[in-house]
């Protein structure tokens, strides 16, 4: 082999391994990076037909994987004051608005009931409470509902009820169902974000 030819091969060899070893330590970059912020977010941004005072509820949900709890950030204007059961619904389906969300989002087809009894629906997230200038402002962490299980509630629905949930205590067979909390004022589907970045630019192009 002539110096120049085995020049050649050396080149060869390196440039390609060159690029290969650059690309792995990207990978693992990128998958160290994947691990140190393993926070996985979804939001819903909600609305609902005009009130009886021509008001339209506007909102949104965001809902942050914490180990096996999510935390729960719910902002809501134009509702009436008062406590308004608040749900998951089965389908993120908004065909015929919050009526074609199916009902509470239940893969274990038990009975209703509150946030922080043993059974319920998974959905079953109680009631928000409406300030007396109808503003929901609060934030919950639930550990039933999940971002990444098998049964997440990513893609699914949120609705906002008329009336107060009874939580399943009521005396009407209705009540170990849907909690009686009326008609359904606002709703939206559930869809996952990577970042706070993926959220705003949703929100500018909605
Ligand atoms: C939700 O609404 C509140 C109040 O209007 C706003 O400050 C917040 O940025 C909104 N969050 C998202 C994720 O859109
Ligand atoms: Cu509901
Ligand atoms: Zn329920």
């Amino acid at each position: 082999m002539s110096e120049e030819e085995y020049f050649k091969e050396y080149q060869m060899f390196t440039i390609p391994s060159l690029i290969t070893i650059i690309l792995l330590i990207f990978i693992g970059l990128i998958g160290s990076n994947a691990k140190k912020n393993p926070q996985i977010q979804a939001v819903a941004y909600l609305k609902g037909p005009p009130n009886s005072n021509n008001i339209s509820p506007t909102g949104n949900v965001t809902f942050i994987q914490n180990g096996r709890s999510v935390k729960v950030r719910v902002f809501i204007t134009g509702l009436t004051p008062g406590k308004h059961g608040f749900h998951v619904h089965e389908k993120g389906d908004l065909s015929n608005g919050c009526a074609s969300m199916g009902g509470h989002y239940n893969p274990e087809k038990v009975t209703h009931g509150a946030r922080n009894d043993k059974i319920r629906h998974v959905g079953d997230l109680g009631n928000v409470k409406a300030n007396k200038d109808g503003i929901v402002d609060t934030t919950f962490t639930d550990r039933l509902i999940s971002l990444t299980d098998p049964r997440s509630i990513i893609g699914r629905g949120v609705v906002v009820h008329e009336k107060v949930d009874d939580l399943g205590k009521g005396t009407s067979p209705e009540s170990k169902k849907t909690g009686n909390a009326g008609g359904r004022v606002a709703c939206g589907v559930i869809q996952k974000f990577q970042s706070l970045k993926d959220i705003q630019q949703f929100r500018q192009e909605h």
